[in-house]
């Protein structure tokens, strides 16, 4: 079974003024596209790893074979954290969190201001292309995390719970190097329910 590109679940510009819909139809329809393409062509050189998840692939990254390790690694982990992504944004976010992963945060970073000053400067300080995430481990510890490139928290064992994008594609045509004032405004964008609901997965 090839993995698809899953459809956004909302118009292109329905995270304006924070991301804008050129920004957001590049994106999805090129960039996460192309990592899908790519990493389905690679698992046509070994069909049998062509029948996992994508999170047993990248669970699993040391057991893919060498010729097409790295290609899985970029693009698989590509098509994981973009269909992520997409979910944990919504028209009408961001504000306060609600649930569960609200009494995390409070519990872990002693509240969601400190929590948001903790994930943006990861954000702004990944050097290059990459990626800022909030993790939970089994146990559903929460930690901040940055990853390079298209690395996936699923590689350590990790649950993505939310995660901003800090690629030049995701910001460059509206906040051209203004990395930090795209992250700020990205905030706008959480959606809290989406985002208790892969916290609650991490027990399931
Ligand atoms: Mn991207």
């Amino acid at each position: 079974m090839a993995f698809e590109l899953p459809k956004l679940p909302y118009a292109f510009d329905a995270l304006e003024p924070h991301i804008d819909a050129k920004t957001m139809e590049i994106h999805h329809d090129k960039h996460h596209a192309a990592y899908v393409t790519n990493a389905n062509a690679a698992l046509e050189k070994h069909p049998e790893f062509g029948k996992k998840t994508v999170e047993e692939l990248l669970w699993g990254i040391n057991d893919v074979p060498d010729d097409i390790r790295t290609v899985i690694r970029n693009n698989a982990g590509g098509h994981a954290n973009h269909s992520i992504f997409w979910t944990i944004m919504g028209p009408g976010g961001g504000g306060n969190p609600n649930g569960r992963i609200a009494d995390a945060l409070k519990n872990t970073f002693g509240g969601y201001d400190q929590f948001k000053e903790q994930l943006q400067k990861a954000a702004v300080g990944q050097f290059g292309s990459g990626w800022a995430w909030l993790v939970a481990d089994r146990q559903g510890k929460l930690a901040i995390k940055g990853y390079p490139n298209q690395d996936s928290p699923y590689m350590d064992e990790l649950t993505p719970l939310l995660g901003v994008d800090v690629w030049e594609h995701a910001y460059y045509l509206k906040y051209q190097n203004r990395r930090a004032d795209y992250v700020t405004a990205w905030f706008n964008t959480l959606n809290w329910d989406a985002i208790n609901s892969r916290f609650g997965s991490v027990w399931a």
